[in-house]
């Protein structure tokens, strides 16, 4: 890319406002988000989903960036504050929380479409030419400068994000398009139960992830005329995106690697497997997702902690981790961690061993227990001598959940029903 070039980049980038939408259920993610909303999930060791969406936009020269919350928004309120509170108007910055507060009417944000026209007024202050509207709970490292530059290039007036993926994975979770030559959109089918194959390539599909650019104003007038349609969900992949492929110029972005032009990482962590993958994923000699790029740093908050230690206890022989993360505030002592994320101050005691599992922040393990396959919520106190995944039938009587795969989900709650059940047998 020329210097030139570059600079139109950053052009287009300072006129565009970013609206992360953060107010879905995620209701497949089961206890992890019974307290929390889906992009305020912990992921890969330190981060939470949101962190993803709101570095691509700082690292991609995006600076004025709002965030649509709704159901179970406080850990992800306290986060954003905690994490992104320190952008400075007056430098040109902002990330601003925009919770539903019933500003058009009686209705909270009744669809994606509805949390961004409740908004309108918000948007039109800042006078960005472009509005990006992203989704708040995917894993992907994106400069979406490359996004907006063919947008812009091309004259359209709304470019929709997607990638390559295989039939079963759209089918019934993401939105599907069609495309002609020149990837201009000439049909969408949001979340179909049998999706149309891209024709050349039997088995593939291209898929919206959710995230779009439009021109100002084309937003303004789509959202107000959807407002009037009385049969409208107020939702983009069901309602605006089928209501103006027809008359309007709606381009597809495919997100790629530009190196090797194959689909570039993405995840959307919906599911407790795919959560528990898209995080074991991470653990691999070389991942797809690489945490440790200077070049796009991730960025979120972090507690001041002490470092990770590990306490060698010579009676088992045991005291270290290995294919694994462990973040700040950890001690493992006298147990064994094997491909495993530890988020922070989660303490493991001797003759443990953890394998192939994510405890979240603050779960202390007590001693000689077995934890395999399995994702840990936060503050969860594991009793001594407790065997957790190898024996779906056990699993199963002890109240965990268990995914499709045998991903076990252990949280405290669960923890505690189980001491009152024992007591009382
Ligand atoms: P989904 O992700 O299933 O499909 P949706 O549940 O509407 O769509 O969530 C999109 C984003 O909006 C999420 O980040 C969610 O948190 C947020 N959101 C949902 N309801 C909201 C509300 N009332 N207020 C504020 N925020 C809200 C979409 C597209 C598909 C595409 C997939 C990719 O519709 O076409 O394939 O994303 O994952
Ligand atoms: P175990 O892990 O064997 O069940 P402990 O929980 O007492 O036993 O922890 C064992 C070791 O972990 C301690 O001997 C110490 O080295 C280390 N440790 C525990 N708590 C702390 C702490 N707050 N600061 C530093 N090291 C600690």
């Amino acid at each position: 890319m020329t210097i030139s070039q570059r600079r139109y980049i950053s052009e287009l980038t300072k006129d565009t406002y970013a609206l992360i939408l953060a107010g879905g259920k995620g209701s497949r993610l089961h206890e992890l988000t019974e307290w929390r909303a889906k992009p305020a999930v912990y992921f890969g060791g330190i981060f939470r989903l949101i962190d993803f969406p709101l570095s691509n936009c700082i690292n991609s020269g995006i600076r004025h960036v709002g965030i649509a919350t709704q159901y179970k928004s406080h850990s992800l309120i306290r986060h954003v504050n905690r994490a992104w509170g320190h952008f400075k108007k007056e430098l040109g910055e902002s990330v601003e929380i925009l919770p539903a507060s019933q500003r058009k009417g009686e209705d909270w944000y009744c669809g994606t479409a509805d949390a961004v026209y409740q908004n309108i007024d918000i948007i039109r202050k800042e006078l960005p030419k472009y509005v990006m509207i992203l989704s708040g709970d995917h894993v992907y490292k994106m400069d979406y400068g490359d996004m907006l530059a063919k947008h812009v290039e091309t004259g359209a007036d709304m470019t929709v994000c997607c990638i390559k993926t295989s039939v079963e994975e759209a089918a019934g979770s993401l939105g599907v398009l069609h495309v002609d030559a020149q990837n201009r959109v000439k049909g969408f089918q949001e979340k179909p139960a049998i999706p149309t194959e891209i024709p050349s390539e039997p088995g593939k599909v291209l898929a919206s992830m959710g995230n779009y650019i439009f021109n100002r104003e084309f937003l303004f007038e789509q959202l107000k005329k959807d407002s009037q349609c009385s049969h409208s969900g107020r939702d983009f992949g069901h309602d605006i995106i089928p209501s103006i492929i027809k008359d309007c110029h709606v381009l597809a972005f495919p997100f790629v690697d530009s190196d090797n032009k194959e689909n570039a990482y993405w995840r959307d962590v919906g599911t407790i497997d795919s959560y528990w993958e898209a995080n074991m994923g991470l653990l691999a000699p070389l991942p797809k997702l690489n945490m440790y790029d200077k070049h796009w740093p991730i960025m979120t908050y972090q507690e001041q902690l002490a470092p990770a230690k590990f306490v060698f206890n010579e009676e088992v022989r045991r005291g270290s981790a290995h294919d694994s993360t462990v973040a700040n505030g950890c001690i493992v002592s006298g147990a064994k961690i094997e491909h495993s994320l530890l988020f922070s101050s989660v303490h493991v005691h001797s003759y443990s061993v953890v394998r192939d599992s994510v405890l979240l922040p603050n779960v202390e393990v007590g001693k000689n227990c077995q934890i395999n396959r399995a994702i840990i919520d936060r503050g969860c106190i594991i009793p001594d001598n407790m065997t957790i995944g190898y024996n779906n039938k056990e699993d199963s009587f002890n109240g965990f959940r268990l995914s499709e795969k045998g991903i076990v989900l252990v949280t405290q709650e669960m923890i505690d029903a189980l001491a009152v059940k024992t007591k009382q047998e």
